[in-house]
């Protein structure tokens, strides 16, 4: 069990560091975060972008001088070029900077220079949320937009290996709805009994799935027993499955500016880890993604 992203970040360090490459890198946000990562033993940077905005900012934040710069101003050539740094070996890391996530993963997605394996790739992520015992996962609210039911499961695999390889062998999740009937009107019910009834026949990676299943009775055992529900999970959810991008958007945005979560986000399925953070994320956000990409990738070897 992972309780938080101190424990991520000491898992992620080893001898060896990574080299990160970072696609757009002209945010002081996202250089602190890659010196942090650094100063934590976890990767180097290589840096791709506006080199003239660049450099200053290295200075400001204390990146050594002869930290590597790729200078290319447009933001979709750096992206590419970024992820062709990875597609060479030059890099094992790439990670999002002042770009937008679309530009971003269309790069990672590009059928030449890109990062495809075949699979599905797929946003997760992970928050610590204030007086929750461990970290809570969450799936996909940042890349596939209204997933199919073969979709699903495949965000869903993606999902469940990783956190297998991050020492939790056995998920809770929950298929998440708006409520616990299975109705053909909100086709999100449909979807999430049939992930339920995959799971039970063993169709996926060992873990308990439960849904369709809403938030208050994943959350709350006392909720499950006011609707007269019971739930082998309620209360203990390792991981959320999304309907669509926009709920989980909302749910992470909702952590993160009510409860005051820490998130993490990486997208899983390519041929290298990649970190996509929100570009308001903290530097400490940033370098909990970093560290969470490391974790993922180093377990996925030892597996
Ligand atoms: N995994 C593997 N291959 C994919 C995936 C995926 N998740 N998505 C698309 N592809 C492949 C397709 O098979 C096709 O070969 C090619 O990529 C292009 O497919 P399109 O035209 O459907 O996809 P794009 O390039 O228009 O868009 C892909 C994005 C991932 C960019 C798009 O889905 C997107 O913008 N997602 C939302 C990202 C976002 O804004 N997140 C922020 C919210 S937090």
């Amino acid at each position: 069990m992972l309780r938080n992203f101190q424990e991520v970040l000491a898992w992620a360090k080893r001898p060896g560091q990574m080299t990160i490459s970072v696609a757009a890198a002209q945010d002081k946000d996202v250089l602190q975060a890659v010196k942090l990562a650094q100063d934590n033993g976890l990767a180097s940077p290589l840096l791709v972008g506006d080199a003239a905005v660049i450099r200053p900012l290295m200075a400001e934040v204390g990146l050594p001088a002869d930290t590597p710069v790729v200078d290319e101003k447009d933001m979709t050539k750096a992206a590419l070029t970024a992820v062709s740094l990875v597609s060479k070996g030059e890099a094992q890391v790439v990670m999002k900077g002042l770009i937008n996530t679309s530009d971003f993963l269309k790069a990672v997605l590009h059928p030449e220079v890109g990062l495809r394996t075949g699979r599905l790739l797929s946003h997760l992520a992970a928050f610590e949320v204030p007086g929750e015992p461990k970290l809570v996962f969450q799936t996909d609210g940042g890349m596939n937009i209204a997933p199919t039911l073969a979709e699903k499961k495949d965000i869903l695999v993606n999902a469940m290996l990783v956190l297998r390889a991050l020492g939790i062998e056995r998920p809770n999740v929950a298929v998440l709805t708006a409520n616990e009937q299975v109705n053909p009107k909100m086709p999100a019910t449909m979807d999430a009994k049939a992930l339920a009834d995959m799971a039970a026949a063993g169709e996926l990676p060992p873990g308990i799935v439960e849904g369709p299943i809403a938030l208050d009775v994943a959350l709350s055992p006392e909720a499950a027993r006011h609707k007269g529900l019971t739930s082998r999970i309620s209360g203990q959810v390792d991981l959320f499955l999304m309907p669509n991008i926009e709920t989980g958007n909302a749910m992470g945005k909702s952590l993160l500016y009510y409860a005051k979560a820490k998130m993490a986000g990486i997208v899983l399925g390519a041929r290298n880890p990649v970190v996509l953070t929100s570009r308001s994320e903290t530097p400490e956000g940033k370098l909990y993604s970093i560290a969470l990409a490391c974790l993922a990738a180093g377990g996925a070897e030892r597996r």
